[in-house]
């Protein structure tokens, strides 16, 4: 670091914050207003407003047509659509996952009576390591189930291929990973089938959403009626069956979000290389690399930190940003087995050292349409004071100075995003 770099004084030593409002992780995406509203209005004017309606139907058509794949079925959320194709896939037994992924990827497998069993991931990639799982197999496995985190594919032949030697199926949590690739192709194309998620805080958001997607077309059917309490005609239920619909309005935010993407697109990629540069030259900070050869929709900008470098380590860190009004994430800590039931059951006690150590050290910053660069800046500088300040703040922030646990984050106070 230059020694004539001017420093902000940090709100943790004094200064006042860097926003006046909290910036969070997360801050959705809004496409085109208009075109969200008239949409809006043909459902009222249509009143069909769930079951299968002609938006949620286009916006299939559309997600599909992205993907490249034959078929999407749209649910209420990712976590539904997880519950639909475990279930559709014969899932039974234990499945083995990562436990550095959003609780809903283990709740999921839970909620269907399954064991979700954690592999460890590599700490390079941040996603599973295929040799972790092969030692997590049991005779009850009966599937894999990936996640793409940060929307960085996982290692999708090694797991592909070690389903195929088990006779396990493999189902892949592509919930950060829409418009994403792998060696030019496409993800939602690799495995038996792949959920999407249109949560508010994804890059395209139906409010709420997801999607799951397959190129079997059996599978596409079972899980249609699965979506839909199992009925395959007014008075014929063929399956035990949940209501996992999306409905039109979230449709018509999905297709107008869809429209934006390239928008979207361009923003994080922005954001993103605002913040490499920003961040350069900071010791024991680094950013999660995407491949620049790949499609990435860069949605997590991802901090890691080396606490002896950087003489602060993530928490730390973390809490300074906070008191600066920048609400940083530290997805996903402490990992799914040291969370609840998985933590008080035989889960609890797998050693996942990998996980462990990169929970402890890795934190998101804000990205998308709600972040300008200059506030990507102001960020950066809020980070670096940080690191040179280190030993002053471990003198003024103590451990109980901020809770982390705090729901809400973002209150009414959140500035507008275009
Ligand atoms: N698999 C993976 C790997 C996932 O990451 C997720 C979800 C799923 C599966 C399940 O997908 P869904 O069933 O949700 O479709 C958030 C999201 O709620 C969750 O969808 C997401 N992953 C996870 C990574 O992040 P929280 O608990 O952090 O949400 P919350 O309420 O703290 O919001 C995050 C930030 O966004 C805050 O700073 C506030 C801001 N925000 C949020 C909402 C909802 C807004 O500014 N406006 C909003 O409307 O989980």
């Amino acid at each position: 670091m230059g020694e004539n770099t001017m420093l902000r004084l940090l709100a943790a030593l004094g200064g006042l914050p860097a926003f006046p409002a909290p910036l969070g992780v997360g801050t959705p995406n809004l496409g085109n207003r208009r075109r969200f509203l008239r949409r809006a209005r043909g459902v009222l004017r249509r009143r069909v407003l769930t079951n299968n309606g002609p938006l949620v139907r286009e916006f299939e058509r559309r997600v599909a047509d992205l993907v490249g794949v034959r078929h999407c079925v749209a649910t209420h959320s990712a976590t539904a659509g997880l519950q639909v194709a475990a279930r559709a896939l014969g899932l039974s037994g234990e499945v083995v996952i990562p436990a550095f992924t959003f609780i809903a990827t283990a709740h999921a497998l839970h909620w269907q009576g399954i064991t979700p069993v954690f592999a460890d991931i590599d700490r390079e990639t941040h996603n599973l390591d295929p040799a972790a799982i092969e030692r997590a197999l049991s005779p009850r496995t009966t599937g894999i189930l990936g996640v793409h985190l940060w929307g960085r594919p996982c290692d999708v032949e090694a797991l592909a291929a070690l389903a195929r030697r088990r006779g396990l199926k493999l189902l892949f949590d592509a919930a950060h990973a829409l418009g994403c690739s792998h060696r030019g192709r496409m993800v939602g194309t690799f495995a038996d089938a792949e959920v999407f998620s249109f949560h508010a805080t994804k890059v395209v958001n139906s409010v709420e959403g997801g999607a799951v997607v397959t190129n079997h077309d059996d599978l596409a059917e079972e899980m249609r009626l699965m979506r839909n309490f199992g009925f395959a005609g007014n008075d014929r239920v063929v399956c035990a069956g949940i209501n996992g619909k999306m409905d039109e309005l979230s449709a018509a935010m999905g297709l107008t979000s869809l429209e934006s993407f390239d928008e979207f697109l361009a923003v994080n990629r922005r954001n993103y290389e605002l913040y490499a540069r920003g961040l350069a030259g900071i010791p024991g900070v680094r950013l999660a690399p995407y491949d620049d050869r790949e499609r990435a929709n860069r949605h997590y900008v991802v901090l890691e930190v080396d606490e002896q470098a950087a003489g602060c380590g993530r928490d730390l860190l973390m809490g300074a940003l906070w008191k600066d009004n920048i609400m940083a994430r530290r997805y996903f800590f402490p990992g799914c087995h040291l969370l609840e039931p998985y933590r008080s059951s035989a889960q609890g006690r797998v050693r996942l050292p990998e996980t462990e150590w990169l929970a402890g050290r890795v934190l998101q910053l804000p990205t998308g349409t709600a972040v300008r660069p200059a506030d990507v800046a102001v960020i950066c500088d809020s980070v670096r004071a940080a690191v040179v300040s280190a030993p002053l703040l471990r003198r003024r922030l103590g451990p109980g100075d901020i809770d982390f646990g705090r729901m809400g984050a973002i209150p009414g106070g959140q500035r507008n995003a275009s």
